[in-house]
């Protein structure tokens, strides 16, 4: 007997959980300056403190991302007290992310450095980043890579493709059983002539070499226009290798914009072949959903409930898509019907059905309302804002 579609978002809302990152509620900007925010996180603290005002409008956001570079001033030595501001305020770490960007000697690259010591650079701070991983019972380390070139003939591509093989087998080797490497491709940005790992082929090849625990990341924003991403995305579940997501819209290229603004039935197209492929096999997809955006001009935690809310309404349409209906309609090639039963699911309103889910389970039903009467936004505005009049505006 086929469930009703309030069951099926009922059970989709119970397990669906998104990670939000750390740099999302700092001032961030575009590569050609930045407009301060008087409420902008500016430490580790600020950042967990509005990781849990975001978990508590929505319940859905029980971790947060974090960046070695930027949230752990002493490496390894800050672990103990990240654990701690993560009970402080009941937002656990989430995905370790490792810079292998921002240090001068990166200029040529991190993995793929012709120089053999800023490889070994590289290689150390990231097995710093897994132990850190490790101290805070983090599974997932994420793998992002500026490395390429801008002109032609500049760079060895095939001897870095080399080197990354090597660096990505050591860091594999650092592993706990536990814990999982995962590979973000990047097609342009900084690298504007070859990127090392520039699509999912690439970050595909590269995590099977690395080792048994190494998955694909998808960013939605790490793709030429056009591009098919849910396609990939089901080549990688058949493949078992989609380790996880960073989910941010765009229009043009990276652009950072808020999940859904742009292009919401990209993101739900992404949901209902997770859920298809769960149906079929039986199984449940081990993905880890994170959001990767700055936000420049909106208010950061109120674009970071925007965005989450706006996630949990298209896994929730994904959810109402019949998959009875849908594999009958696709082995009978009934190609409108099954097209419309898209369709239908998209157009569905699920929020009254996600209004219920967070009264069942005692969350304010409209987080966005709930964030705006709660005080924080003036509270940390007056706390933070004379600090952060004082910062520099600038990239120059
Ligand atoms: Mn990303």
């Amino acid at each position: 007997m086929q469930s009703s579609s309030s069951d099926r978002v009922f059970a989709a809302l119970d397990r669906f959980r998104i990670e939000i990152p750390s740099w999302g509620f700092a001032n961030t900007g575009t590569r050609f300056g930045k407009y301060m925010q008087a409420a902008a996180a500016n430490t580790i603290e600020e950042k967990f403190s509005d990781a849990g005002e975001v978990h508590r409008c929505t319940g859905v956001c029980p971790t947060l991302a974090l960046h070695v570079q930027w949230d752990f001033p002493d490496g390894v030595a800050s672990a103990a007290s990240v654990a701690a501001l993560g009970k402080q305020y009941g937002v656990r770490p989430g995905a370790i992310n490792p810079n292998l960007f921002q240090d001068q000697h990166y200029k040529h690259g991190s993995f793929g450095n012709p120089d053999a010591a800023v490889r070994a650079a590289g290689l150390q701070h990231t097995t710093d980043s897994i132990e850190i991983a490790r101290q805070l019972g983090v599974r997932d380390i994420s793998m992002w890579f500026a490395d390429g070139s801008n002109y032609p003939g500049t760079a060895n591509i095939r001897q870095r493709k080399q080197w990354f093989t090597e660096g990505l087998k050591s860091a594999h080797a650092a592993l706990s059983s536990d814990q999982r490497l995962l590979v973000e491709y990047k097609p342009f940005e900084p690298a504007f002539y070859h990127t090392d790992i520039a699509d999912w082929g690439m970050a595909l090849l590269l995590a099977r070499a690395a080792g048994p625990q190494a998955r694909v990341l998808v960013d939605t924003g790490h793709h030429y226009s056009s591009q098919n991403i849910e396609q990939i995305v089901a080549w990688l579940l058949s493949e078992n290798m989609l380790g996880g997501f960073h989910f941010n819209d765009r229009r043009y290229a990276d652009d950072d914009l808020t999940l859904g603004s742009i292009d919401p039935y990209q993101i739900f197209r992404i949901f209902h072949e997770i859920n298809f492929f769960e149906w079929e096999t039986k199984t449940t997809a081990d993905i880890a959903y994170m959001i990767d955006q700055s936000h420049n001009l909106k208010g950061k935690i109120e674009a970071m409930i925007q965005t989450v809310t706006m996630a949990q309404e298209l896994f929730a349409k994904a959810a109402v898509v019949s998959h009875e209906l849908l594999a009958d309609a696709q082995a009978a090639c009934e190609l409108v019907n099954a097209e419309a039963i898209l369709q239908d699911a998209f157009a569905t309103d699920v929020r009254p059905m996600i209004r219920e889910w967070r009264k069942a389970h005692g969350l304010p039903e409209y987080p966005m309302a709930s964030f705006r009467q709660s005080g924080y936004l003036n509270r940390i505005t007056q706390e933070r804002g004379e600090r952060n009049a004082g910062s520099d505006a600038s990239y120059a």
